[in-house]
């Protein structure tokens, strides 16, 4: 009894099993590994970016070269989610209104080479926002099943402002989802029915062919209308006082001809088909290839978490990393941690733009005055004789051009 109440208890208990805030100075450089697969990766730099609620908490991992390819990763004890819900949650801040790049992470199994982590590297999941051009703006939500990725069939769109903001994947163990985005969710359902990670339950009977008898049309062809007999008329070319033997084209003969005023190819007109039996439908079988999987959401190990991506302007900034089996505690400290940030980290970019069209207002009377105030100097004064000069030959031309046409009337 008691040791069944204190296994209860224990259980009641969240795991956390990774949290990276980035509040301790350098020290993340230990925690952080970046890959060494390729020699020109993009550099991590800690940095709370251009505006931000907090100069302190709101430093995280921002990506600080254009066009490049970025591969960093920390290692946790690893886990394995069966039977308990899986939790991971990022802030993402695209501060440099984001053209093309990821702002996703990967989880990987613990196995994974950190030093040549690339961007082929199996991993379990990967998840959040990918951005590219204004056809991509996506959550990612991908699910390795027996060592093939399947991508979500839902689109799940992403933010795209300037903004941090708060991506969170709730994975459960009865095998059914949801994504959230600054606490609020965006997407849930099944694993099964939203990703094809399973083969299809149902598939066409490979037995079952249409019979040839199977008369799909709606419509034919009415077989009781028949093609009227053009009429005659009495032919222009008929001459009867030419005699026999001929000499003339038979046709001279004839008093009556067919018209050939009937143009267009005569076609019978449609009926309801009396045999139409309907669309064949394939008959359906029970998939041999399908077997239910209680566990799709199940990774036997997890135990890296990794910044795989491709940026073509850099500036993103991640922070607030966070993996758990326990989707309030997420959600708690998403609102310490976003929630808290969202409003001054707004007001203070708010403040900088207004800064910002103060300054260039100024700017711009600036220049006027400078305008108004400079007295005409020498080069000015030429190119107005020039255009004097422009002018009274223009005339000369116009006055030439006048006296022609006045001519012309005369
Ligand atoms: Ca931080």
């Amino acid at each position: 009894m008691l040791f069944s109440a204190l296994i209860a208890l224990a259980s009641a208990e969240p795991s956390l099993y990774f949290k990276e805030q980035f509040e301790d100075g350098d020290s993340w450089t230990t925690r952080w590994v970046e890959s060494s697969h390729r020699s020109d990766y993009g550099e991590f730099v800690l940095t709370p970016g251009k505006f931000y609620g907090d100069p302190e908490k709101d430093k995280g991992l921002q990506t600080s070269q254009d066009a490049r390819f970025y591969s960093s990763s920390a290692r946790f004890e690893p886990f394995s989610n069966q039977g308990k819900t899986l939790v991971i949650q990022f802030t993402v801040k695209h501060e440099q209104n984001i053209d093309c790049g990821g702002g996703y992470i990967k989880l990987f199994p613990a196995d994974l080479d950190q030093a040549d982590m690339h961007g082929d590297s199996k991993y379990n999941i990967m998840f959040g926002p990918d951005i590219c051009g204004p056809g991509t703006k996506k959550v990612h939500v991908i699910i390795n099943y027996k060592g093939k990725n399947h991508l979500i069939n839902k689109d799940v769109r992403c933010k795209d402002d300037e903004y941090t903001h708060l991506y969170t994947l709730i994975l459960n163990p009865d095998n059914t989802y949801e994504v959230k985005i600054d606490n609020k969710k965006v997407e849930s359902g099944s694993l099964e029915e939203d990703w094809d990670i399973l083969p299809p339950k149902k598939v066409k009977d490979p037995e079952a062919v249409k019979p040839d008898d199977w008369d799909e049309r709606e419509r034919v062809e009415d077989p009781e209308d028949k093609k009227p007999e053009p009429p005659m008329v009495s032919n222009p070319d008929y001459k009867a006082s030419v005699s026999w033997p001929y000499t003339h084209d038979r046709t001279t003969f004839c008093f009556l001809i067919e018209t050939s005023s009937m143009t267009g190819e005569w076609k019978p007109r449609k009926i309801d088909n009396p045999d139409y039996k309907g669309k064949w439908v394939h008959p359906e079988i029970d998939n041999p290839e399908y077997s239910a999987d209680s566990e799709i959401y199940r990774f036997d190990s997890i135990g890296v978490i990794g910044l795989d991506l491709w940026q073509v302007k850099s500036g993103t900034i991640f922070d607030n990393f966070l993996i758990t089996d326990d989707a309030t505690l997420a959600e708690e400290v998403g609102n310490e941690t976003w929630g808290q940030t969202k409003d001054p980290e707004k007001k203070m970019k708010v403040s900088q733009e207004e800064q910002e069209r103060k300054k260039l207002e100024a700017e711009e009377m600036g220049r006027k005055e400078q305008t108004k105030d400079e007295p005409e100097d020498e080069e000015e004064e030429e190119k107005e004789e020039e255009l004097e000069d422009l002018e009274e030959e223009t005339g000369a031309e116009e006055e030439e051009e006048e006296t022609d046409s006045i001519k012309d009337e005369l």
